[in-house]
């Protein structure tokens, strides 16, 4: 065996040379891996011995795309350029040997190679997409003349990874290796095609897929139509489709001028920053510096939830779908039986939409136990309490479960705003207590915020970010404050939208300014959608805000076919002429002087204090970093990934400039806009926030 470089071997095996990457974690195309490609397949070349050239990769999976890592920095060693080159103009056949995953410049690779093997667990895919980027060393002009246009602008806008006995039937894998023996696989393909003589087959020549394209616009088109609201905002799947007319319409070597015009400056843009930076933070965000790796997990085999409602349901939901026993308690029959029924309901709905077989929905169900008896919670590993935002029935549930459940399990709350720590002076093991917030639909939504108590043991957090995992969920530890990270964060936006409108602008202005911004609806289409009687009390109720007055009107959103807007029969919006006017009695009897108010001012009040907070949050350790909070942002309340969450896009436009903007607004408007002190600090000190 022969060293190429740190990274790369090249053996033979008879007249096969077989060229090796190992780069863990994942072989991505880093300078030396480039560099191990370029020379390997080199020295095979010239070794007269060789017939043909097998690439294969050490570790969990072939490459694994671009180092992303490398982004934005100097280049070094040859580029990847250099060693496709190498690889396509082999005058001998270099075949690929896949496992893992062959992804974005990993798959590009194996596109410059004559022929493809892959073991069946393989996936193939171009996900540069979700780094806000396009495949931009050819994959958009290579995969295209492979399987057809249709199906690899399905590819690139997805940046779905496509499993490899579809491949085989694309013909973007030319042969099965048998599971755990994909050496010999490709060594015994690779002494076939030198046998039957095969052609070098260059995937840039194949040209017919592309050309009974031609002509027909409505490929494009359609994809573009049937997308338009996921592709929104985003610049990067226009990009790739365009790319892919582009290979349908010009030659090859045309077709790759145009992926790298567009590469370049999606590679540059502030787009694909900060989806890259989103990558990384879904990463870190696991990483708790205080918990270490090893700290001991408790093993949860079955749970208990308290409360069938909307919350409790949802939450039940997450861990039947992965064949986890759960028990809910309920304190009424009928309750419970209405909560019971919603869930079947639920995954009745989604087995008519195709999702799991009918079958399965019996399977989940037979794993639900419902219960009017606490008592029933004794023997489970993990309680999640959702019942009523209140701290005294919280407290009061606490301390049954304290005398009920087993020693070690873990005690949760679903709060969204109470005081864990709190909470957890109702049990005499504080340790085993911790918040669990889900977000609603809890089925749905990816997020939990997984928050610690001075308390709460390390084991536990450790079992709880686990459990998210398990769960499919995207979890971000933080502490006990007022409303957490997400909803401490958004009251900010509230309160500036509730100013706004009495200040000058109109609820449909704010909404369409946030929306434009990426947001998928404004904060009053929100409360419309969410209904505006929640936490409204009708006896109380002496029209003594906005609120009041509109739940007094019954305009208590959606369901009531009016709210902040008036709705017709398909609940489409439409600004409303009588809110129009009750917003202004209510600014003339207030004493405000309305005034008109800029689309930009609408977007730097109700953001600027987010980031701000964002910044105190910090400040005060309530989240690990940063981008905890972007993470946070983008799962839990929709945040534009192409913005990087609220954060990044602090940093996006300048620490500096938000800073000077709430010094601004604070000498006219007051201390809703005083700066956080780390706020002050990161601009003196000329740092970013994602260096927090
Ligand atoms: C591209 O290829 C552009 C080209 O078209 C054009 C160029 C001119 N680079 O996800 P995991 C790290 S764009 C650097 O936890 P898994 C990751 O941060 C690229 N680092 O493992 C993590 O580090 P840490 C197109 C990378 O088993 C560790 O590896 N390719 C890269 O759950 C383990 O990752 C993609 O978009 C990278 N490319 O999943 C694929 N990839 O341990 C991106 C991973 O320090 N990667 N790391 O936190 C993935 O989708 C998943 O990592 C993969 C493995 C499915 C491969």
């Amino acid at each position: 065996m022969t060293a190429i470089n740190d990274v790369t071997t090249l053996e033979k095996e008879g007249g096969i040379a077989v060229v090796t990457l190992n780069s863990p974690p994942v072989n991505a195309l880093s300078a030396p891996v480039r560099e191990g490609i370029t020379n390997g397949i080199k020295q095979a070349i010239d070794d007269p011995d060789v017939k043909a050239i097998v690439l294969i990769c050490e570790g969990k999976t072939f490459i694994a795309g671009a180092d992303i890592t490398e982004f934005g920095k100097a280049p070094k060693g040859p580029s990847l350029f250099d060693a496709q080159a190498m690889i396509e103009n082999a005058p001998k056949p270099v075949v690929a040997a896949i496992h893992g995953t062959a992804l974005g410049g990993g798959l590009e690779v194996a596109l410059t190679c004559h022929y493809r093997v892959a073991v069946p667990s393989a996936k193939c895919g171009l996900p540069e997409v979700n780094l806000g980027l396009l495949p931009g060393a050819g994959g958009t002009q290579r995969l295209p003349r492979i399987v057809g246009p249709e199906k690899a602008l399905e590819m690139v806008t997805t940046g779905q990874h496509v499993g490899a006995k579809k491949c085989l039937e694309m013909g973007l894998v030319d042969e099965l290796a048998e599971e755990g023996k994909l050496r010999e696989g490709a060594v015994a393909f690779a002494n076939k095609i030198v046998a039957e003589k095969r052609p070098l087959k260059k995937v840039r020549d194949l040209n017919d897929k592309v050309e009974a394209a031609r002509g027909k616009p409505e490929i494009f088109a359609n994809i573009r139509k049937a997308n338009a609201r996921k592709f929104r905002g985003f610049l990067a799947p226009e990009y790739n489709i365009q790319c892919i007319e582009a290979a349908v319409n010009l030659p090859f070597d045309e077709g790759i001028k145009v992926e790298q015009k567009l590469f370049r400056e999606l590679v540059t843009g502030t787009q694909s920053a900060a989806q890259r930076h989103v990558f990384f933070a879904e990463r870190q965000v696991w990483k708790l510096p205080d918990v270490p790796a090893d700290t001991p997990i408790i093993p949860v085999n079955k749970v208990g939830i308290i409360g069938a409602g909307t919350m409790g349901g949802g939450i039940a939901m997450n861990f039947l779908n992965v064949g986890l026993p759960v028990t809910i308690v309920e304190t009424k029959q009928d309750a419970l039986d209405r909560g019971l029924g919603v869930i079947r309901k639920n995954y009745e709905n989604s087995a008519k939409k195709g999702r799991f077989p009918m079958e399965e929905v019996e399977k989940r169900m037979g794993l639900l136990t419902g219960s009017l008896d606490m008592n029933d919670l004794a023997d489970c590993d993990l309680v999640i309490e959702a019942v009523f935002e209140n701290m005294d029935v919280k407290k009061d549930v606490f301390g049954k479960l304290d005398k009920i459940v087993k020693q070690g399990a873990i005690l949760a709350t679903n709060t969204s705003a109470l005081n864990i720590d709190e909470i957890a002076t109702a049990v005499k093991r504080p340790e085993a207590v911790i918040g669990l917030h889900f977000f609603s639909p809890a089925n749905v939504m990816r997020l939990l915020e997984v928050v610690r108590a001075d308390k709460t043991s390390k084991s536990v957090i450790a079992t709880s970010m686990q459990i998210a995992r398990k769960i499919g969920k995207i979890a971000a530890l933080v502490g006990v404050c007022p409303g957490f990270v997400g909803n401490r964060i958004l009251a900010q936006r509230q309160r500036e939208a509730q100013k706004l409108i009495m200040e000058g602008a109109m609820p449909w202005d704010v909404d369409r300014v946030l929306y434009d911004f990426g947001l998928p609806m404004g904060p009053f289409a929100m409360s419309d959608l969410a209904g505006l009687d929640i936490g409204w009390n009708k006896e109380k109720s002496k029209g003594e805000t906005l609120r009041d007055r509109l739940c007094e009107m019954d305009r208590r959103g959606q369901k009531t076919g009016a709210g902040y807007y008036d709705y017709d029969e398909n609940r489409n919006a439409k600004p409303s002429p009588v809110v129009e006017k009750m917003i202004l009695d209510y600014a003339a009897e207030k004493g405000i002087n309305r005034r008109k108010i800029s689309d930009d001012e609408i977007l730097e009040r109700c953001i600027y204090p987010m980031i701000n907070e964002g910044a105190k949050i910090l400040e005060e350790g309530k989240a690990i970093r940063s981008s905890d909070i972007d993470i946070v942002w983008i799962n839990g309340y929709g945040f534009p990934v192409y913005r990087g969450g609220p954060m990044f896009y602090g940093d996006t436009v300048g620490a500096d400039k938000v800073l000077a903007k709430m010094k601004e607004f604070q000498a006219t408007m007051g201390d809703d806009f005083k700066p956080a002190a780390l706020l002050e600090k990161i601009v003196a000190e000329g740092k970013k926030f994602s260096d927090f």
